[in-house]
């Protein structure tokens, strides 16, 4: 059960933002926009908000799920691959530490970045992913340990992050998209394939008794609604440009 998210206004420098998508640059009062329908979605799900000032030294800033991970137990600061993200952490630490008496911190040169990190139960998964290295993942297993919290790395090679392309829906299902849908790792769970058509919305995120989708991606719509969960809808668009999707918008304990 999740009571309290952690959110950042995006900053007017997003527009220059790390991207692969060629859907253009985002458009910044859309963008705005679109993050205060996703604070109103977290709170209709029942979360405590907390909404960080914009951050105009880093562009990507608002994805703020990158720079820690984050459980009813423990919290960890990291440390993002990403050398344009490096030092997005420090305000978040400073945040986390209203919360936490005890934070970890992944260490260079270690690499970790929580969109490579999804959580089952008592296990996380993490994706090795560009930004995401053995040294990074070695440190956030140690940690995880300490927890009584196991901790699998995921070798990938073609999304951004791990949950890019999987994402856990609660009672032992999945979300899944190319390459992860056959990775041995997850054949213990119910998967949901998201369409090719669609793969931007394997990003969903389950919070409480609610999953929020991105609108506009009808034929995983209809395979969500079969689930029985109640289902918000939110545009994303000016965060898909950037690469994001709705995880990435907040860390979520
Ligand atoms: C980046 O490339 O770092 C940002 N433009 C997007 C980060 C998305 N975060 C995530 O998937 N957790």
């Amino acid at each position: 059960m999740f009571t309290k998210a952690i959110v950042r206004t995006p900053c007017k420098k997003m527009v220059e933002g790390i991207t692969t998508s060629h859907l253009g640059k985002p458009i910044y009062d859309i963008a705005l926009k679109q993050h205060q329908a996703y604070i109103q979605a977290l709170k209709s799900c029942g979360l405590e908000v907390i909404i960080l000032p914009a951050d105009e030294r880093f562009p990507d800033s608002c994805f703020v799920e990158d720079t820690a991970v984050v459980n009813e137990k423990f919290a960890i600061v990291d440390r993002p691959g990403a050398i344009t993200r490096q030092g997005e952490q420090n305000s978040i630490h400073a945040e986390l530490k209203k919360h936490y008496s005890d934070i970890k911190i992944i260490t260079a040169p270690g690499t970790l970045e929580g969109g490579d990190v999804m959580r089952i139960g008592s296990k996380y998964y993490v994706g090795l992913s560009d930004r995401t290295n053995h040294n990074g993942f070695n440190q956030f297993r140690e940690i995880c340990s300490q927890f009584n919290f196991e901790a699998n790395a995921i070798e990938m090679n073609e999304m951004l992050h791990l949950k890019t392309g999987v994402n856990y829906l609660g009672d032992n299902t999945i979300l899944v998209a190319g390459e992860f849908i056959e990775k041995e790792e997850f054949k213990s769970f119910t998967k949901i394939i998201v369409d090719p058509t669609e793969s931007y919305a394997a990003n969903c995120i389950r919070i409480n008794a609610n999953i929020i989708m991105p609108k506009g991606f009808p034929i995983l719509k209809a395979k969500l609604q079969k689930i029985g969960v109640s289902i918000l809808e939110l545009e994303m668009s000016e965060f898909q440009k950037l690469d994001g999707g709705l995880s990435c918008l907040s860390l979520r304990f």
